[in-house]
């Protein structure tokens, strides 16, 4: 039993973790947000919350996210920022956790009184942190979570505060399944899926849906767990089926297991339909030979020559030594597109306006493409099908 002096020690310990990892961003020279804009002064920092998993099971993505929104905050800075006024990343770790990412959204908007938050990383993360947003009246704009009732139709009843810039499994999913089916003429396969992963037992719904819609039997349904090392038994089971494919909804920890076994099982090669999970270059890594089985629903194409993504794709690469990958541009779209509509909106901290300027967000370039927000405030943008080659993601054709 845990006594309340244990409850609050470990209160305390928390919080003092979460301290630890706070950090406040903003560009050299940038006042401080605690000093009052005086007309005749430089204009307070615009202070926006980045909360994001830098610890825990999707620390692979949280790194990413906090590169794309510092380089989005950099350069709006050396424009003018918001009317003169710099923007001030406070960035938290929400540790994948959905208590940890409620703590950290608290602190956001009641301590560091921030103008709008981007995050949680996680979809179940967000299914704890996002009302807390929506009861204080904060815009949020979901950077990566991809799993259902994040906007429009919310689980945990109206979302009207809550914006999305990550492309759902809704959508990814079955199109990724159907340029599978109709290149490889998928008939039979399998279904694994990491079953306490929010986004991850949406997207074996999702796959379900999807393969019924395309005639496609889904011989037998394999769940797996975030913290699983050993997925030979999976695998197996799976072979034991003859799939022509296996769908896998998961993580990129679990994922590059899955590739791994499924290469080692499958010889002869396999194709993996994956989730959003598995749209990072970590898994190309980790996954090595078997990478190239990959089949992918992607909100980015790196090679895309539009303008907004070369310059993007050059100044991230100027900064870091490295590409970016979905997540980082997925951070710097949002970042960009909250700057936008703080600049239409007249006055970047007062809530409701902020909230029309975001709603009012139309074909704003990007490097996902030209950007709106639905009527529901979910992206609208293309959907790119890709596989692994050379070990990188390319276009599945
Ligand atoms: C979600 C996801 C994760 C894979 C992103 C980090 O899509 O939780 O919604």
């Amino acid at each position: 039993m845990i006594t309340l002096r244990g409850r609050l020690a470990m209160r305390t310990r928390l919080f003092a973790g979460i301290a630890a990892v706070s950090v406040v961003l903003a560009a050299c020279g940038g006042t401080p947000a605690t000093q009052p804009s005086a007309s005749t002064g430089p204009k307070a920092d615009i202070k926006v919350g980045l909360a994001i998993s830098l610890t825990g099971a999707a620390n692979i993505y949280g790194p990413a996210q906090q590169n794309g929104a510092r380089l989005a905050m950099d350069q709006i800075n050396a424009s003018g920022g918001i009317d003169g006024a710099k923007i001030a990343l406070v960035i938290e770790d929400d540790g994948s956790a959905r208590d940890q990412g409620i703590t950290v959204f608290r602190k956001l908007i009641n301590e560091d009184k921030v103008a709008a938050i981007l995050g949680p990383t996680l979809s179940g993360v967000a299914a704890g942190a996002h009302p807390v947003a929506q009861q204080a009246g904060l815009p949020v704009i979901a950077i990566s979570n991809t799993g259902v009732g994040i906007v429009g139709k919310c689980d945990y009843g109206t979302c009207d505060w809550i914006f999305r810039a990550s492309l759902g499994e809704e959508t990814a999913l079955p199109a990724a399944l159907k340029a599978a089916k109709d290149k490889l003429n998928l008939k039979k396969v399998v279904l694994m899926f990491e079953s306490d992963q929010k986004f991850a037992s949406d997207g074996a719904d999702i796959f379900k849906k999807a393969a019924a819609d395309n005639g496609i039997t889904i011989a037998r349904t394999i769940p797996y767990k975030t913290a699983d090392v050993d997925f030979s038994a999976f695998v197996t089971q799976a072979k034991g089926e003859s799939p022509d494919a296996i769908l896998a909804s998961g993580l990129a920890g679990t994922a590059s297991k899955v590739l791994i076994e499924v290469g080692k099982q499958f010889p002869q090669g396999l194709r993996v339909v994956g989730s959003n999970g598995f749209n990072s270059p970590a898994v190309i890594t980790a996954a090595g030979a078997a990478a190239p089985n990959m089949i992918v629903g992607t909100a980015w194409n790196k090679a895309s020559t539009d303008k907004t993504n070369v310059d993007f794709v050059k100044a991230f690469k100027d900064k870091y030594g490295a590409d970016p990958d979905q997540f980082a541009t997925q951070a710097y779209t949002a970042m960009n597109v909250l700057a936008d509509a703080m600049k239409r909106s007249g006055n970047a901290t007062d809530k409701a306006a902020l909230k029309k300027a975001l709603e009012a967000t139309k074909d704003f370039a990007t490097p996902l493409g030209a950007f709106s927000f639905t009527p529901e405030h979910d992206v609208k943008q293309p959907v790119f099908v890709m596989t692994v080659k050379d070990g990188q993601f390319v276009p599945f054709n």
